[in-house]
């Protein structure tokens, strides 16, 4: 399913986020950013060494965390047929927090999109950032993620595709139902 929304268009599909042919592909990640399962441990694997040695080069703190909640850090992208990685630390889902977590997960998406930009991306994959083991429930992430994107496509910077690639048929379902409700 593909809909122009502002300069660019979104595209959604079924598939594996590591054989994407983009500038960008976006890492599912987590503050660590020393790999992972999942997105992360795909991506890892399909990268190389190289991948892991880009992360460890970035600053660290006293913790090891190299990137907080709701942020995002570029590196280069290895063996992947793409320009960069943008690493994104998407919220550990915790309805306790609802507000916070879904705005974490919002700018998230703003973030990786602007680094995109920064980086003269013209098109950028993303998997479903935190609805695998951070757990955030997956049509409230479509729409939120979605709706971030369209913000975002919706101003001057706005990047000519920007590709969700679903890993099931079924989470492939509740991305096209969100993009059909989001409003132009
Ligand atoms: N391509 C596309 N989608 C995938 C792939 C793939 N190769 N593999 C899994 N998915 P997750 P999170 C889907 O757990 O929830 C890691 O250990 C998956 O079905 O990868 O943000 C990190 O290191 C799900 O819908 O990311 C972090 O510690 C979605 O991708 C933590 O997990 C996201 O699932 C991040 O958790």
């Amino acid at each position: 399913m593909k809909r122009r929304i502002g300069g660019g268009q979104i595209e959604l599909l079924r598939g594996n986020i590591v054989e994407q042919r983009v500038d960008a592909i976006v890492n599912a990640a987590n503050t660590w950013m020393l790999g992972g399962g999942g997105v992360d441990g795909a991506i890892h694997a399909a990268a190389g060494p190289a991948l892991l040695a880009e992360c460890k080069r970035l600053p660290v703190d006293a913790g090891g965390r190299r990137c907080p909640t709701g942020e995002t850090r570029t590196t280069a992208a290895g063996a992947l047929d793409a320009r960069y990685v943008i690493h994104a630390v998407g919220p550990v889902y915790d309805e306790r927090y609802v507000d916070e977590v879904e705005q974490q997960l919002r700018s998230v998406h703003a973030s990786a999109l602007a680094a995109a930009a920064d980086h003269e991306c013209a098109s950028i994959a993303f998997p479903a950032i935190s609805t695998g083991a951070y757990r955030f429930p997956i049509a409230r992430a479509a729409a939120i993620a979605l709706d971030a994107v369209a913000d975002f496509q919706r101003g001057p910077r706005a990047l000519a595709e920007v590709r969700f690639v679903l890993f099931t048929v079924a989470d492939l379902a509740v991305f096209e139902r969100a993009l059909a409700a989001l409003d132009h």
